[in-house]
């Protein structure tokens, strides 16, 4: 399998981290793109022009980062990130969307500061920021869910968090988080977080 990705993406490290996780690393030959520069080789793969992107050996591309986790997860046994029934699985799920989501807000301002200052919305990167924080304290209240064995929605926590170090320093998110901030200092210590550190 090919995976098309970027090293500051944290919808992209949330796959490898999974496949580091699961024991998947010889099967995945990773492919560093910049979705920004719109390479040919990338849209061909996924014509939303986004990373992740996985293709399978048949061909076929697999995307976005949940269709591709779930994908990873169910192609080889234990230990398993996303459990495939029950209430446990719908948890899993919404801590991932969650993630996803502050992901999706991160990305999106890192965005708005690569636009001509003329048609920068401050009120927008507020929108985002406020979204973010949230967030934030929503995972707090259910920090419980991030302790036990790792699962996915812990991941996509970490990779987003970790994003938000990266990329946006001056949001304190660790501020009035104390419970989000030591399940964060758990999950970084995983080796497929240490082994895809953002650059
Ligand atoms: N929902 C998608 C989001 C992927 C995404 O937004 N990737 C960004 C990089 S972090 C990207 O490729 N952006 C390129 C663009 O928007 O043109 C997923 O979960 O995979």
């Amino acid at each position: 399998m090919q995976l098309y990705h970027a090293t500051a993406s944290p919808f992209a490290r949330k796959v490898r981290v999974l496949v580091r996780e699961k024991g998947l690393l010889d099967r995945v030959e990773e492919i560093t793109v910049n979705p920004l520069a719109d390479p040919a080789e990338l849209h061909f793969v996924n014509p939303l022009g986004k990373v992740p992107a996985l293709v399978l050996s048949d061909g076929t591309a697999l995307f976005d980062s949940p269709v591709i986790c779930e994908y990873l997860d169910t192609i080889s046994g234990s230990p398993r990130f996303l459990p495939k029934e029950g209430e446990k699985r719908w948890q899993v799920l919404r801590m991932q969307a969650l993630a996803d989501g502050i992901m999706d807000s991160g990305v999106a301002m890192i965005y708005e500061t690569r636009r001509p200052e003329a048609q920068r919305s401050p009120d927008w990167q507020q929108r985002r920021q406020s979204g973010i924080l949230r967030s934030i304290r929503k995972l707090e209240d259910e920090a419980i869910q991030l302790a036990g064995p790792v699962n996915l929605g812990g991941i996509a926590v970490a990779c987003a968090l970790g994003y938000l170090d990266f990329r946006l320093p001056h949001i304190d998110w660790r501020k009035d988080h104390v419970h989000v901030a030591t399940a964060y200092a758990a999950l970084s210590a995983l080796p497929g977080m240490q082994a895809t550190l953002p650059s």
